[in-house]
């Protein structure tokens, strides 16, 4: 096939969506089953054993600086690379049923700060408002020249997670992902024919209800969504309208670090465990003239526990082969998580 090991997406010819290949990412380091619990750091503040922390030389030799604060680096592993190997010609056969596109892009890792046993929310809030200043400064950077930009964190050896050393990715394409999308469509169907963004004219709605809300502060709001198909999955909203995090203003930044820490503290005090999740921003795509009065920016938060520490939601069976299936209603999950504290399980024990 013409597309040798490069990066390519493949057509889904039965449901319309695309799946990302990449050949050659296959020698990528795993830490996640090495470490106990769901992938959590063993309380140590450095390991040397460990590819991300400050001063440590990476699985293909790299050494990371003596960073403090956060710190980001290009994947050693990139799924979508910046070129391509070789040739990497588009696949259009069987009447355009079989079909293929290279991607090209970046993939880049964001440790969150120098500590390897610290979490999001075990973090102090002001180093968690760099974070954020970060995730900003790379969609800017990224989204120059990508046309999504796709900010992300697996957390915990349940969700894939390879290394227990607190990190997001980054992975940023020359394409439209599929989830991107279809939220793109929704988005912008909705907004042409009200005339007010999607997300907005739910939040005012969730608002008035108020039994799927989890944190709140002048400027974000957490809930569990309406729809939400994971137990504990939550929506994060700024209540101001910004199409994109690099639309961010002070204010904006500084409360979505103080709401991050609070909702993140909540999902760990559930069941006193470091809560496994993955997570990610969704804003308007970029590289493109088009404003996207349409977006509403916004995070997921998608955990896979269902019962405790041990007992994962299965997106098995029925939920593969014919639509998402959950049994605890969105409003007592949203119940259970406002009923927790805002003092992390662990604050004292830690030390930071
Ligand atoms: P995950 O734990 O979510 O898989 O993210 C870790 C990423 O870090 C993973 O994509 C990269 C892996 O490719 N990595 C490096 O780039 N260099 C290393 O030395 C270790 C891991
Ligand atoms: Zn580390």
């Amino acid at each position: 096939m013409a597309l040798g090991k490069n990066s390519h997406r493949r057509l889904n010819a039965l449901t319309g969506e695309w799946l990302l290949v990449s050949p050659h990412r296959v020698d990528r380091p795993w830490d996640g089953a090495r470490s106990k619990g769901s992938g959590e750091a063993a309380g140590l503040r450095y390991s040397p054993d460990c590819y991300l922390c400050p001063g440590n030389v990476r699985k293909l030799g790299a050494r990371n600086p003596d960073y403090h604060g956060p710190y980001v680096f290009d994947n050693d592993f990139q799924a979508i690379r910046p070129e391509h190997s070789g040739p990497a010609d588009p696949v259009l056969e069987c009447d355009g049923l079989v079909a293929a596109s290279p991607v090209l892009g970046t993939c880049r890792v964001i440790c969150f700060s120098e500590r390897h046993d610290l979490s999001l929310p075990e973090l102090p809030e002001r180093s968690i408002v760099d974070i954020v200043g970060l995730w900003s400064e790379q969609v800017r950077e990224l989204g120059a020249r990508h046309r999504w930009v796709q900010v992300f964190e697996n957390k915990g050896a349940v969700m894939g997670c390879s290394n227990p050393h607190p990190h997001g990715q980054i992975w940023a394409g020359d394409f439209l992902p599929n989830e991107a999308s279809k939220e793109d469509a929704r988005q912008r169907g909705y907004h042409a024919s009200h005339g007010v963004p999607l997300l907005c004219r739910y939040l005012d709605w969730e608002l008035e209800r108020g039994e799927r809300i989890v944190a709140e502060n002048d400027e974000w709001v957490a809930l569990v969504p309406w729809w939400a198909m994971w137990p504990f999955e939550t929506l994060l909203l700024p209540r101001r309208r910004f199409a994109r995090m690099t639309d961010l203003d002070a204010p904006a930044r500084d409360g979505l670090a103080q709401v991050l820490k609070r909702l993140l503290t909540r999902y760990d005090n559930v069941w006193e465990i470091s809560f496994p999740y993955s997570m990610g921003w969704h804003g308007a795509p970029t590289a493109t003239d088009d404003p996207g009065d349409h977006w509403q920016l916004h995070a997921h938060f998608y955990p896979p526990l269902l019962r405790s520490a041990d007992v994962k939601k299965f997106m098995v069976g029925y939920e593969m082969l014919a639509e998402a299936q959950r049994d605890i209603t969105p409003e007592a999950a949203a119940e259970l998580l406002r009923a927790q504290g805002e003092v992390h399980y662990r604050a004292g024990s830690a030390g930071a």
